[in-house]
């Protein structure tokens, strides 16, 4: 398939809840515009788009994937996503490389919770938007009452451009408000038909209304219209694309992508009306500059998802800025100044690669084997250019992980950094402390990817363990003690002897003080002290858990001219402390968070009764400007390991949070104790 520079483009993303049609609706259009022979269909596996073993295995998609679709000769570029919490960064990405966002919406669930959300984040991203109401021919579909759901969800800029010709087991086709025109016919052989006489009444009122919504976009045809004259087609389509671009439109399609029906008007309109590349809200630089789509820009483009294939290696998707890409192009990352020569240039349909020989402005092209480039990553030829970082979301789902099998530490170490590397939304660390390895995502479900990928490429299992909490241990009272080491093995003995005071420190750290006078320790030797010191802080005391904030002063001592030396002081400096310890009121400290929660008026209640059951204190609740509640709360780190999926579940979705570690608090008495009863458990269990 030669591609020719002179072709125009549309970016458009599907996006919306799992289940609603997405990716059949990109396979309809594929199979109509005569790329694919032959329907693909997400149900039995048989799909070009959802092609992972893993998308077969969940039915749905995980992946966003590359559809492009002649149509008219234009060449639109359909973005096929997830619509899944655990995969949404993904998607938000892709929404990125896009100028409209379709949602796709089953016509019986209506709008649903993703949707929604989805819906705000192409606002934010300054998206054109449009909806496909998919399933029409499904039992007890109602496109009015959809239509009213929509409005009552996305407000009142929804305005239906197609109408069902029947719906439910009734399903004939669909009309075409604009052109006033029936399509007709399913499976590949719809066509053009006069329209019924019984439907010019409901084409006159769904006609009227989408003038109505429309005209606002300009102020000539506004006062046209006023006076009573008719629009023309051609204006009509101008209004069209200018109200999407104002956001005064949301067109709103009907049909269904597995009869394929209701598809050529859509792709019909995308040529017609939906807005170029160029027409986007334009990008933000990371010095704040605005960068809009230029064919006369250098040459220059962003990285906008990144998987690495088993044959090709690194693959890098990547929506062009400006100028022209070919072979022999050269461009520069701006993150990490490595130029690359372009070999070659892919056009991706599913998992299908074709090389082309040219791509420019405004396209969306796959690059492979770019030097260390990464997703979000900006290209250009001058290497100057760089965008402000990608919108994703944090993840905030920690899970410990370690291999099934000891022997397989280092490989599953080797295969979680490169896993990271594609997946900015997946977070690698190492807590020092607890000696864990953590794996911080989305959700349950990205986890359980990462296992499946694991599996399927290194050939090794992975176990989860409950995150382990870092506690800390600390003093409520002053208290002195001695350190006294005496040893005689043999020859040459051992011998330090001192005496050391503790203090509580609070917020203040680790501090040593030497008040040692009338040389009764030698300068030389205080150092060991210190170090032994050091020693039994990590040790603790009532667990295994690290001291802080105590503040030391070795006062006194003895020592002995040939036994003494820098082992038995630091051995003395050790048990100076611990038997300190004895006196001082030793007490365990947690991790805190600071949780911001966010969620409509109707979860507020559940979520702060909640808090009081994860010993948690609300700090105060306001509202945003979309009027969603929001709670301040301080709870310990421990109850709010899982709060992720907890919230997730409290409120079907709705809630979103962000959350800070800040601080330590004591861990109260009966939790302290048990805490205190499992260690010393442990230790006599490994003891034995
Ligand atoms: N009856 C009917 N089923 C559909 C239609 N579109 C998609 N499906 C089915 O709905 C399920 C989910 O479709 P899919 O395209 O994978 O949804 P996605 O998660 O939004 O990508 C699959 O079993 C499809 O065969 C439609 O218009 N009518
Ligand atoms: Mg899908």
């Amino acid at each position: 398939m030669a591609q020719a520079l002179s072709e125009k483009v549309r970016n458009v993303v599907l996006v919306g809840q799992d289940g609603a049609g997405k990716t059949s609706l990109a396979e309809a259009m594929l199979h109509l515009s005569g790329q694919t022979s032959r329907l693909g269909t997400t149900a039995d596996g048989k799909s070009n788009l959802d092609y992972d073993s893993e998308e077969i295995k969940r039915q749905f998609t995980i992946s966003t994937t590359l559809a492009p679709i002649r149509h008219r000769n234009v060449k639109i570029n359909i973005l096929d996503t997830s619509g899944s919490d655990d995969f949404i960064g993904d998607t938000i990405a892709a929404m990125t490389a896009a100028e409209t966002a379709l949602f796709v919406v089953d016509v019986v669930a209506g709008p649903q919770i993703n949707t929604v959300k989805l819906w705000e984040t192409a606002g934010k991203l300054g998206l054109a938007r449009a909806v496909f109401v998919n399933h029409v021919e499904r039992e007890h579909a109602n496109f009015s009452e959809a239509l009213a759901e929509l409005s009552k969800a996305f407000g009142s800029r929804v305005g239906a451009v197609a109408l069902p010709l029947g719906v439910d087991s009734d399903f004939k086709g669909v009309i075409d408000v604009i052109q006033r025109k029936a399509w007709l016919g399913s499976a590949g052989s719809e066509k053009t038909a006069e329209l019924p006489a019984d439907q010019q009444s409901a084409v006159d009122s769904a006609h009227d209304q989408l003038v109505d919504l429309v005209v606002e976009a300009d102020d000539t045809l506004m006062e046209k219209y006023l006076e009573g004259e008719a629009l023309s087609q051609s204006e009509l389509e101008s209004l069209l694309h200018t109200a999407m671009l104002a956001g005064l439109l949301v067109p709103v399609f009907v049909g269904s992508a597995l009869l394929e029906q209701g598809v050529n008007l859509l792709m019909d309109a995308i040529v017609d009306y939906f807005p170029q590349p160029s027409e986007r809200s334009a990008y933000a630089a990371a010095s704040g500059e605005d960068v809009t789509i230029q064919a006369s820009s250098e040459a220059a483009g962003f990285i906008f998802k990144t998987i690495s294939d088993p044959f090709v290696g690194r693959l890098s998707f990547v929506k062009v800025l400006g100028g022209v890409l070919e072979p022999g192009s050269e461009l520069a990352n701006a993150r990490t100044g490595r130029k690359d020569r372009l070999t070659q240039l892919l056009e991706m349909t599913g998992k299908d690669t074709e090389a082309v020989k040219k791509t420019e402005a405004g396209d969306i092209i796959v690059l492979p084997k770019l030097t260390e480039a990464k997703t979000g990553d900006t290209l250009s030829a001058s290497g100057k250019l760089a965008l402000a970082a990608l919108p994703f979301p944090t993840p905030l789902y920690p899970v410990a992980i370690e291999a099934a099998n000891q022997k397989d530490e280092d490989k599953l170490g080797d295969f979680l950094s490169r896993y990271v590397e594609t997946d900015p939304c997946v977070k690698l660390g190492r807590d020092e402390q607890t000696h864990q390895t953590i794996l911080t995502t989305l959700g349950e479900g990205a986890v359980s990817l990462i296992l499946a990928r694991l599996k399927e490429r290194s050939g090794i299992e992975a176990k989860l363990l409950e995150v382990k909490v870092p506690y800390r241990e600390t003093i409520r009272k002053v208290a002195e003690a001695q350190g006294r080491h005496k040893k005689q093995t043999g020859g040459a003995g051992q011998f330090g002897d001192c005496w050391v005071r503790l203090e509580p420190n609070p917020g203040g750290g680790y501090e040593f003080l030497d008040e040692v006078v009338g040389g009764r320790i030698p300068k030389g030797l205080i150092p060991a002290v210190d170090k032994g010191i050091r020693e039994a802080l990590i040790e603790g005391f009532l667990t295994d858990d690290p001291f802080v904030d105590v503040k030391t002063a070795v006062y006194d001592g003895s020592y002995h001219p040939v036994d003494s030396n820098e082992m038995a002081f630091k051995q003395a400096g050790r048990l100076a402390f611990r038997n300190a310890c004895e006196k001082a009121d030793v007490y365990l400290l947690e991790p805190m968070a600071n949780l911001e929660v966010t969620v409509t008026d109707e979860y507020a209640g559940t979520i702060m009764g909640d808090f009081s059951t994860r010993r948690g204190r609300v700090a105060g609740t306001s509202t945003d400007e979309s009027g969603r509640t929001v709670i301040k709360a301080r709870v310990p780190y421990k109850e709010v390991v899982t709060y992720a999926r907890d919230l997730r579940s409290m409120t079907r979705g709705i809630g979103s949070y962000s959350v800070e570690i800040a601080g330590y608090e004591e861990v109260p008495g009966d939790i302290a104790k048990k805490l205190i009863a499992d260690y010393q458990a442990r230790r006599e269990e490994a003891n034995k």
